[in-house]
């Protein structure tokens, strides 16, 4: 019997380590669902997101050779050519509990002939409360460049990898390159479909204190039948 449960824990024990050696995730990690956001700016009304649910419904654009529907898909902010620098999207976003966090996956819609190209930069920064937020790190590696298959309109990916940080609130502060001319990373707009990430949730005290106190209730009525 005793020895029958310790297999059974180094067993556990043992499939949570190799899930963790085969996909660099610790066991646990899932995609992380129910996630609210906010914008500091609103979007353009040509690309608007009036319920707030276009970056976490799962949907992203389909390639296409035209752009016909693109606009369902997409969340677009366009620059002001006066004033190239402004404005950047701030996007938070809430994640409803405490999460170690595993990455980010940044969905960022493209429409190159028509000057809707890649951001430069994304600023993340972490919050426990959604108010206070720590010092921003900044990521690149958007590609802005067409599609090899020459499609007018399609997203691309970029994952960031947000291992050790532990927050209830993401901060995705958008930049535009720098320079004078439009380009792969200098684009007119700043157009998103798809924001998801991944974690595993920190329990709660109250919740951990009763996982504990169940496990030695637990091991209490053992110690009792193995001794009656
Ligand atoms: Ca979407």
């Amino acid at each position: 019997m005793q020895t029958s449960i310790l297999k059974r824990f180094a067993g556990g024990f043992t499939a949570a380590l190799l899930a963790l050696a085969l996909t660099g995730v610790p066991a646990g990690a899932a995609v992380i669902n129910g996630v609210a956001y906010t914008f500091d700016k609103a979007p353009s009304t040509s690309y608007p997101d009036n319920d707030l649910t276009k970056l976490t419904d799962g949907v992203r654009v389909p390639p296409s050779s035209t752009s016909t529907g693109f606009a369902d898909f997409v969340v677009g902010w366009i620059q002001n050519p006066a004033d190239p620098g402004t404005p950047h999207p701030t996007i938070d976003f809430s994640l409803g509990d405490v999460y170690d966090l595993t990455s980010v996956e940044i969905s960022y819609a493209l429409w190159p002939g028509a000057g809707v190209r890649a951001p430069e930069e994304v600023w993340v920064s972490f919050s426990p409360d959604g108010v206070n937020f720590g010092p921003a790190q900044a990521y690149t590696g958007f590609d802005g460049s067409n599609h090899p298959e020459g499609f007018a309109v399609f997203s691309r990916l970029l994952e960031i990898d947000l291992t050790g940080h532990t927050a209830s609130f993401v901060r995705l502060d958008f930049r535009q390159g720098p320079g004078t001319e439009w380009g792969e990373n200098r684009s007119a707009w700043h157009m998103l479909d798809e924001v998801q990430f991944t974690g595993t949730v920190i329990p709660e005290p109250g919740v951990i204190g009763l996982v504990f106190g169940l496990a030695a209730g637990g091991l209490l009525i053992w110690r009792r039948r193995k001794n009656g």
